[in-house]
């Protein structure tokens, strides 16, 4: 590996995620602050952006870009209290563009905040008992877990794991509270010491996430570290853990792919933070920091091999995982509308189209959370569960769900979901939130008309080839190339164990639809009893299986558009 990236020198320069971030909020002569900052602001879930509709015009006229800034709250696990809830809708509407954005990381964004709302909403965010701490950058994420309040021992526990992962991967810099809430930097603050992370803290995003299977509601596979709950008597007895996986490539460079993680051993609750903490100092160490294109954990892998880097995390550990435990993942995404626990319980899975909470919606969770005395549940598909809801309170919740039109709509809606994408998103190739929702329309039509209208068929679209939106694990993935224009991936497994394959590359909506409509008319005529749409694909030919990250690009066939 050549030389370190500018990234690291901003990070070692630093002085633990400080820079000049301070003194450029207090900068009101322009709306953003200076360049090196803004990669450190992520590290407090924090992103510089622009509105990109607006970019044209203001060029005109010759002004500085629109620039407004995105906060992404960290979450553990999605819970939030109701009255937290109350809050971060008070933020967004009096610091934010009024609307909440709800993650496929299990997080709430705020976007729009304008520069001298920023430090307001932190503290708002703050007085909520969350924080935005390493939401972004080059850290730990936001740990998400499957949303399965329905058993509620073992939801408690994979809750208490991620807050306690989260936790304890944290940075130690006191930089978020200086800079944001305190105002003031305590003295000494800067010589603080990094124990885990390192001074130039990862090499890049580092991700983890809980599974209990039959749910993959998480999709355990696509984050560096996956932890399948194994349960034995209503209890959790240890995890799979599973590492090296992720979603984001480049179009065009075939070194770069998405990645499935391998499943290296079993471990027993009481190990598994540590498990998780000596793959992140491997990770640290020996993570590419020259390119971020290949920094990730899954490329670490492949480099150095799995068994080298099982042996190594053998080594730090001092104790060899056990054998993988046997277990069956029957779906990714999320169940619909009400599901009882046995402790008499009911927790509604409440659809929110790509996340996006405005208008009615807002209006009606806003009135919901204020009755409401259970949890607010964020799901890793931008979904939402009210959870804990009392047989008493229930006829209340139903009639406000009514009362503001909050309906589950049909299958294939329920299970497609959407990355950010324009107008803020700085990275995106093309719309993915603002176009599903009319694409969706149009397959439903098709659907219907050969009898799929209550088929789950999981449909997953991005802006560009990152992958926010898990793509390559859907049945059908759309994904960015430039405006209007998308590659179209199929064969991804339902239950989010196996990768999909490029099909048409290049398609605008027209071709997306009529691609589809033809599969469509051959999966309702030649499907075998319970075949799901991504196996038929590859049953029928359609496309060919994909075996292992590195064979993403491999056995694409010369279809036409390809
Ligand atoms: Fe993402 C970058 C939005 C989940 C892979 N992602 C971005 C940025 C911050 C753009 C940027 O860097 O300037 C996007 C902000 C858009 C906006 O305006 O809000 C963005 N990512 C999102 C969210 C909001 C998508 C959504 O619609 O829900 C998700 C927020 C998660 C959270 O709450 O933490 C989101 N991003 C993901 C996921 C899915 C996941 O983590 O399960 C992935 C694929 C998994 C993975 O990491 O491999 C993902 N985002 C990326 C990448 C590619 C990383 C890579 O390894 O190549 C980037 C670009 C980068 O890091 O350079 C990116
Ligand atoms: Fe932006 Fe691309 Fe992520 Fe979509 S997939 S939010 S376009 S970075």
């Amino acid at each position: 590996m050549s030389d370190r990236s500018r990234n690291e020198f901003i990070k070692e320069e630093s002085r633990y995620l400080r820079g000049t971030i301070a003194d450029g909020l207090r900068d009101h002569v322009t709306g953003a602050i200076a360049e090196d900052d803004t990669q450190l602001t992520k590290f407090h879930g924090i992103y510089q952006q622009d509105d990109r509709d607006l970019r044209g015009e203001r060029a005109k006229k010759k002004l500085e870009k629109a620039f407004s800034f995105m906060a992404r709250v960290r979450v553990p696990a999605g819970v939030l209290t109701a009255a937290q809830w109350i809050g971060l809708h008070d933020i967004a509407a009096e610091r934010g563009n009024g609307t909440l954005r709800l993650t496929t990381r299990q997080t709430i964004q705020l976007h729009g905040l304008i520069k001298s709302n920023l430090r307001p909403a932190i503290q708002g965010i703050h007085a909520a008992l969350l924080d935005t701490i390493a939401a972004c950058g080059d850290v730990n994420r936001n740990v998400i877990a499957s949303v399965v309040p329905q058993h509620p021992a073992i939801h408690t526990e994979i809750t208490a794991l991620a807050r306690a992962i989260s936790e304890h991967l944290l940075p130690r810099s006191r930089a978020w509270h200086e800079i944001f809430v305190d105002g003031e930097q305590v003295v000494g603050g800067e010589t603080e010491d990094e124990p885990i992370l390192g001074r130039t803290y990862l090499p890049r995003k580092f991700k983890i996430a809980i599974a209990v299977p039959p749910q993959n509601d998480t999709d355990v596979f696509a984050h560096d570290i996956g932890l399948i709950a194994i349960v034995a008597q209503g209890k959790v007895v240890g995890y799979n853990v599973v590492a090296g996986g992720g979603m984001g490539m480049t179009h065009g460079e075939p070194d770069t792919f998405p990645r499935t993680g391998d499943v290296l051993g079993f471990s027993t609750p009481d190990q598994v933070v540590e498990v998780c903490e000596k793959i992140v100092t491997i990770q640290r160490d020996w993570g590419d920091r020259s390119d971020r294109k290949h920094a990730r954990l899954k490329y670490t892998i492949e480099r150095v091999g799995l068994e080298r880097f099982a042996a190594e995390l053998q080594a730090r550990l001092g104790i060899s995982l056990a054998p993988a435990r046997p277990y069956q993942f029957a779906r990714t995404g999320d169940p619909s509308g009400w599901i009882e626990s046995a402790d008499g319980q009911a927790h509604h899975f409440l659809f929110i189209e790509n996340g996006r909470v405005l208008g009615t919606m807002l209006d009606g969770l806003r009135a919901i959370a204020e009755r409401h005395d259970g949890r607010f549940i964020l799901t890793a598909n931008q979904n939402l569960v009210i959870a804990d809801v009392a047989s008493a309170q229930r006829p209340v919740l139903e009639s406000l769900l009514q009362q503001f039109n909050l309906s589950s709509p049909g299958a294939l809606r329920r299970n497609a979901m959407a990355c950010v994408a324009l107008p803020t998103c700085g990275l995106a190739l093309a719309e993915s939130e603002r176009y599903l929702p009319q694409l969706i329309d149009a397959l439903e039509r098709e659907a219907a008309q050969y009898g799929l209208g209550n088929d789950e068929i999981i449909i997953r679209m991005t802006g560009c080839p990152n992958g926010c939106a898990r793509p390559y694990l859907a049945e059908i993935g759309l994904v960015g190339t430039g405006p209007g224009r998308y590659n179209l991936y199929l064969g991804g497994a339902f239950e989010g164990t196996r990768l999909s394959k490029l099909y048409r590359q290049d398609v605008g909506h027209a071709d997306m639809v009529a691609s589809l409509k033809l599969l469509f008319a051959a999966y309702a005529g030649q499907r075998r009893q319970g075949e799901r749409f991504g196996d038929f694909v590859i049953r029928t030919g359609v496309v060919r299986a994909t075996t292992a990250g590195h064979r993403f690009h491999a056995d694409v066939a010369s279809a036409p558009g390809v």
